[in-house]
């Protein structure tokens, strides 16, 4: 077990502090407010995250009763790098009841927390670890909204969506199928690092094949996506084949991997898929 961080006080004295219940002070760190990190059993935190937590120095939202959207993704990404899931939970619980959709949790909530932890990986400030703690806790979060993306009637067609060859990033392909889940597209999600070949076995096999996706977010694979979307037109016929993700950065690099489409906001990203020119197919 480490020892507490010089400075830090327990969650005990937090209570003391501010005169409330131990147990006010400890839901506080659950549902994110106050930036707590645990060693072995016991909840430290840092005292000048607790003057934050003062009702004085809190930051005023962004419009009258409406949660400041930062101040949220801040909360959320606390509890995704603490690893702690009930809390990242209760976050998205409490931008629920302010009224977010569950697609308004993931484009404007999960995913930036996910691009800023990315961000800060990227200028050294996190550790490939601290990357790894939060993103399975993204998971779980996103596996425990994926149900309130589906709604029954009939679908508009299917779509076939997955990560090029060799890239890992699961979460993107998770989270674009559910926002085309909740748009009446019938999704088949292949998830990380999957072959042409299984892209084009899976078109195949579907009803009423829209379009295909292929997500490329590590720009270290650019080089080998020209051929691999060949080989997955080749086998799909005059279906779409639209590239994205955070490697495909503008329209002309789209083009030059060889998409049919390129999008990067969420509502044009949903557009895409469900375009009318391919309802040719039903
Ligand atoms: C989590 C994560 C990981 C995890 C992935 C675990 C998992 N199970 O998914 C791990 C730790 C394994 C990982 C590894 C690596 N990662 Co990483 N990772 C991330 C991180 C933090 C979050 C990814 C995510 O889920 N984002 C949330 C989704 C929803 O956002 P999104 O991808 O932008 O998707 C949206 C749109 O782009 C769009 N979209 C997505 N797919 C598609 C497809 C189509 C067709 C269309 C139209 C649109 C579309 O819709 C989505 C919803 O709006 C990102 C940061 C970031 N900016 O995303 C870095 C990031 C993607 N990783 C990065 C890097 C560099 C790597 C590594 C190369 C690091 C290394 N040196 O080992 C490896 C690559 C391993 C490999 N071969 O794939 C870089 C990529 C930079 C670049 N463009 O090249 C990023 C951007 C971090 C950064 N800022 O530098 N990573």
């Amino acid at each position: 077990m480490g020892e507490p961080a010089a400075g830090t006080i327990s969650l005990r004295e937090v209570a003391d502090r501010l005169g409330v219940h131990y147990m006010t002070a400890y839901r506080y760190v659950r549902n994110g407010r106050l930036p707590a990190h645990k060693v072995g059993d016991e909840w430290r935190v840092d005292p000048a995250d607790l003057a934050a937590l003062r009702p004085g120095a809190r930051r005023t939202p962004a419009r009258r009763g409406a949660p400041d959207r930062d101040e949220t993704r801040r909360r959320l990404e606390a509890r995704l790098l603490a690893g702690d899931e009930a809390g990242a939970w209760g976050v998205v619980e409490s931008a629920t009841a302010a009224g977010a959709a569950p697609a308004e949790l993931l484009t404007t909530l999960v995913a930036p927390a996910l691009h800023h932890i990315g961000a800060q990986w990227a200028a050294g400030r996190l550790a490939v670890a601290d990357e790894h703690r939060a993103t399975a806790v993204a998971h779980r979060l996103v596996a425990r909204l994926g149900p309130s993306f589906v709604r029954p009637g009939r679908r508009r067609g299917t779509v076939v969506i997955g990560s090029v060859a060799g890239d890992r990033h699961a979460l993107p392909t998770a989270m674009l199928g559910d926002l085309l889940r909740g748009e009446m597209l019938e999704v088949v999600d292949l998830g990380p690092d999957t072959p042409a070949e299984s892209f084009v076995a899976t078109a195949a096999s579907v009803d009423r094949l829209l379009a295909v996706g292929v997500c490329v977010s590590d720009s270290g694979l650019l080089d080998d996506v020209p051929e691999f979307v060949r080989t997955v037109r080749a086998g799909v016929g005059d279906v779409p084949v639209h590239v994205g993700g955070a490697a495909i950065t503008d329209e002309a690099l789209a083009a030059r991997v060889g998409s049919d489409g390129f999008a990067s906001e969420p509502a044009d990203v949903v557009a895409l898929f469900a375009s009318p020119r391919v309802s040719v197919l039903d």
